[in-house]
């Protein structure tokens, strides 16, 4: 709603004064600048595995790895923005061939990659090699050199999440190529596996950096058990079974801007609404399910995403015979240090 204000004339008059010593006054027709509550122009959308299943076959025939930063991605894009996925991350499908070198380079943007479907294929971070397979999660922190190779004989694909729209309005990019197609490898793999991957045991003498996170994989048989574990406790009534993915070394978020999630939601399950501030963006691993995200249905199954916009309402049910598997990330950790995290339970 426009506020109309006897002084408009006055306000424009002055405007035309301010614009040379680059200074301003709300005008009339301005858009309010507080609104009761958050006006998202992200979209909350769903993505089918049936849609996207050809797609990536197509991305692997025609489209090369590329030069510059090389690297072969199905993006997932929010019509209601300028680019990204939501107005903080962007998610991407990464295809990499047999045989192909995802080539090293470093980024301020930090990285995550949840593996969808294959394997044989290693990543590199500063040094440390570790596996990707199904279902694992490896982080690539701020700034630590990446690369990746295919040593496998299929097609793999991964969901690659970069805090990447966040970077940009913080007018934080910086991006170097390595010297070299891949980094010299470390003698030991999957390092800060072996050293905090029990989560609850770890090398007297370690003293990481405060607030960072030392671990960067975690692995998919760790965190399914740890879940099936969690199906023994009450189940909660908006997400039934879920665990966050956490830094052992503090218990925060396992990144500092995004938050992971794994969460189990079995058939006979209805959840209750809620809505925060944040967004979030799900990846359906196996099962089927429905959730309410604003006055959109979405009827999903395996290989599916689909993103939840801030402020939506949203729930979850289960649908099926077996037990659906979702992963979950969200810029709660971002709203959360920021203060600008509020949520409301139906
Ligand atoms: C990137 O560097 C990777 O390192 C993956 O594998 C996806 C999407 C946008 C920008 C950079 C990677 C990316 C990306």
């Amino acid at each position: 709603m426009e506020i109309v204000t006897q002084d408009a004339d006055a306000r424009r008059a002055l405007q035309q004064e301010l614009e040379r010593f680059h200074c301003r006054v709300h005008q009339p027709d301005d858009p309010p600048l507080f609104t009761r509550e958050p006006r998202p122009d992200m979209q909350s959308l769903h993505w089918r595995w049936c849609d996207l299943a050809p797609l990536l076959d197509r991305l692997g025939r025609e489209v090369d790895l590329g030069a510059g930063g090389p690297r072969r991605t199905l993006r997932l894009h929010n019509p209601g923005l300028p680019y990204g996925t939501t107005h903080t991350f962007w998610a991407s499908i990464q295809v990499i061939l047999p045989g192909e070198v995802a080539t090293c380079h470093r980024h301020t943007a930090n990285a995550l990659r949840f593996i969808m479907q294959g394997e044989g294929a290693w990543t590199t971070v500063d040094g440390e090699q570790y596996p990707m397979n199904e279902g694992d999660l490896v982080l690539t922190p701020a700034w630590g050199w990446h690369d990746h190779v295919h040593r496998g004989s299929a097609p793999m694909i991964w969901l690659d999440v970069l805090d990447i729209s966040l970077m940009r309005m913080l007018r934080a990019t910086f991006f170097d190529p390595y010297e070299r197609d891949v980094q010299e490898v470390d003698a030991v793999p999957d390092r800060t596996w072996r050293q905090f991957g029990s989560g609850v045991m770890q090398p007297p003498g370690a003293k990481p950096a405060a607030n960072s996170n030392p671990l960067l994989a975690y692995p998919a048989a760790m965190a399914q058990a740890a879940l099936q574990a969690a199906a023994g406790l009450a189940p909660d009534p908006h997400d039934d079974v879920v665990l966050e993915y956490r830094n052992p070394t503090n218990g925060g978020p396992a990144m500092t801007t995004l938050a992971q999630q794994l969460q189990l939601i079995r058939p006979a399950f209805r959840g209750r609404r809620r809505r925060h501030t944040g967004s979030k963006l799900y990846y359906v691993l196996r099962g089927q399910g429905s959730s309410t995200v604003g006055d959109q249905r979405f009827d999903w199954s395996a290989g599916d995403f689909f993103t939840v916009a801030p402020w939506a309402w949203h729930a979850h049910e289960g649908r099926g015979t077996e037990d659906a598997l979702l992963f979950q990330v969200n810029d709660l950790p971002t709203m959360k240090a920021l203060g600008y995290y509020r949520e409301e339970l139906a």
